[in-house]
């Protein structure tokens, strides 16, 4: 039976040439496919020396490295099950994961070592490593004594190959378990849809905890042999130097607002560039025009989930297999991709006519299968007829494209980062004098959105807003702290008794 393992599908594309350049880094570091190949092969054999049972989590908090990715690599290659972690999770965060996941290993920055170390052998895990975003730390020093020679793991199509944590409403986050065959379906798919051609090069400046920096980006490179331009950190300036070098870039949509605030973008330093993809969150028509005028490039923009990878795309060319999908249109998110199966229906199930907005539904080979440990949960997000219920809320129009109009789900996205206010207020609540509180997404030129804490204190009690705020950073990722905060006598509530959050967001979106 053929191997259905990711990495040995990305191990096959490498080019024949093994010293050509994979990897370029911002501190002018060149990484071989050789090395890609050898520190994998020493990484996936200092895992399977630890004799972990199969299935195993490897969860993963570190800087963005070229090493951090070969981890992801070698984890893959081992047959070990990814759990990537944000770098801006602080302690009661990563407790609640590495509880609800139990890693067998842990793998943290060498400065986190204490807290983490003390969080993950509470929860049972037996092995902590550090890496470094320079080249230090324990994982590498013991990997140092591996051989460089490693068969890949034989794994089934489906075969667990990462959790990637995501919330729901409720606030409690859930690791949505993606196999090999919906990562690799679905990188596969969009090498071919997305006509990446030999000769690309990849700006890689994404993080790489999540699916559109780890999943989309990496594979479509690696399937396609193509070298990346790696940063360590999205910054304009070096993103416009690097620019000519590369044919393929990658972006949530504020990484295009910041560049367009740089007088540097131009056509000029578009020139090489092929391709300008966008996605994470809605992408403004401001935002689409503009690149066109200053770049004479037009932002392919696609939407997709940590639950399915990618879902839809607007068209990369015109293509007689996609018949009619001839241009990219601005402010949707294109046509449901190959294998994709999209339906818009109403709260009672009944599918919606063209141009009709409901809930958006999808089934796929890249689809996951369910929830970590949360088979309810599972049972509940998916129809009987096996489609998956995305929270989303858009249509289709009469030439099939797909807009996003809104969210059923209780979600701010801010700068590509989902926050969810459940979580937030559930932390809000506790603080000291705080009777309730509601957190609500407002509009933001930088990052799409932002949360807004609107908050009610217990009687007699006094509460400052700045003080909540800065109760929070200790508790919270800093991207999930809302931008403002508001003391206020009382929250406006529907007939049931519900806060009207619809209300709190035209009254506190334009305050600054
Ligand atoms: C940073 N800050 C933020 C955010 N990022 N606030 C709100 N939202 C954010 N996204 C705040 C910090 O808390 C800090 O506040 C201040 O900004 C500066 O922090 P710094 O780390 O220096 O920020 P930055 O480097 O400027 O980061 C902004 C960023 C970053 C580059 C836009 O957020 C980013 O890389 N976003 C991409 C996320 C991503 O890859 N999403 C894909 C998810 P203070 O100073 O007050 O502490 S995958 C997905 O969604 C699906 C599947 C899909 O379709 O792709
Ligand atoms: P995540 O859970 O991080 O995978 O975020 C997935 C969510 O991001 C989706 O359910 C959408 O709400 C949102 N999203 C992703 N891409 C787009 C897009 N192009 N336009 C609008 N929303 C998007």
């Amino acid at each position: 039976m053929k191997n259905q393992n990711l990495f040995a599908a990305l191990r096959a594309a490498f080019p024949a040439d093994l010293d050509a350049v994979a990897i370029e880094t911002d501190n002018a570091l060149n990484y071989s496919w050789r090395d890609l190949d050898r520190a994998t092969a020493m990484l996936a054999n200092l895992l399977q020396s630890l004799r972990l049972p199969a299935g195993a989590r490897i969860a993963v908090q570190v800087e963005k490295s070229v090493e951090a990715l070969m981890l992801y690599l070698a984890t893959l290659r081992a047959g070990y099950v990814f759990l990537p972690l944000n770098t801006a999770y602080q302690s009661a965060e990563i407790a609640y994961f590495v509880g609800d996941a139990e890693p067998a290993v842990v793998v943290c920055a060498p400065k986190n070592f204490g807290w983490v170390s003390k969080i993950a052998f509470t929860a049972g895990t037996q092995h902590v490593f550090t890496l470094g975003d320079d080249r230090t730390g324990s994982l590498l020093e013991r990997a140092a004594h591996q051989s460089d020679q490693h068969a890949v793991a034989q794994q089934r199509a489906d075969d667990m190959a990462a959790i990637l944590y995501t919330s729901g409403t409720t606030g409690r986050s859930k690791g949505a378990m993606l196999s090999h065959g919906n990562l690799l379906s679905n990188a596969m798919m969009l090498k071919d849809y997305w006509g990446w051609e030999k000769g690309d090069v990849l700006m890689h400046v994404l993080p790489i905890f999540h699916v559109h920096g780890l999943f989309v980006a990496v594979h479509a490179a690696l399937l396609n042999g193509s070298k990346m331009i790696w940063m360590a950190k999205f910054d304009p300036k070096q993103v416009l130097l690097k620019l000519p070098l590369a044919t393929v870039f990658m972006g949530v949509p504020t990484l295009y607002v910041r560049l367009l605030a740089d007088p540097g973008l131009d056509r000029h330093a578009a020139r090489n560039m092929r391709l300008f993809i966008a996605g994470s969150a809605p992408l403004l028509i401001e935002t689409f025009k503009e690149w066109q005028t200053r770049t004479g490039h037009t932002i392919l923009e696609r939407y997709g989930m940590s639950e399915t990878v990618m879902l839809t795309s607007n068209p990369y060319a015109p293509d007689a297999r996609y018949a009619n999908q001839s241009d990219r249109r601005g402010g949707t998110v294109g046509f449901p991709l190959p294998g994709v199966q999209l339906r818009v229906k109403d709260d009672a199930g009944q599918s919606l006519p063209v141009g009709e907005v409901g809930g958006i539904l999808v089934k796929g080979p890249n689809v996951f299968a369910g929830y970590w440990r949360m088979p309810e949960k599972t049972r509940e997000e998916f129809t009987v007829d096996g489609f998956f219920k995305t929270g989303d809320v858009g249509c289709i129009d009469g030439d099939g494209y797909v807009t996003i109009v809104g969210r059923s789900k209780d979600l701010i996205i801010s700068g590509g980062y989902n926050v969810y206010p459940a979580e937030i207020e559930g932390y809000i609540n506790t603080l000291e004098g705080v009777f309730e509180s509601a957190v609500v997404g407002v509009p933001d030129a930088d990052f799409g959105e932002v949360g807004v804490a609107v908050v009610i204190a217990k009687p007699g009690a006094q509460v400052d807003a700045a003080n909540i705020l800065a109760r929070l950073k200790t508790m919270l990722a800093n991207f999930k702290i809302p931008k403002r905060c508001y003391v206020v006598q009382e929250l406006p509530r529907n007939a049931m008794g519900k806060v009207q959050k619809n209300l709190l967001r035209s009254q506190y979106g334009s305050e600054t």
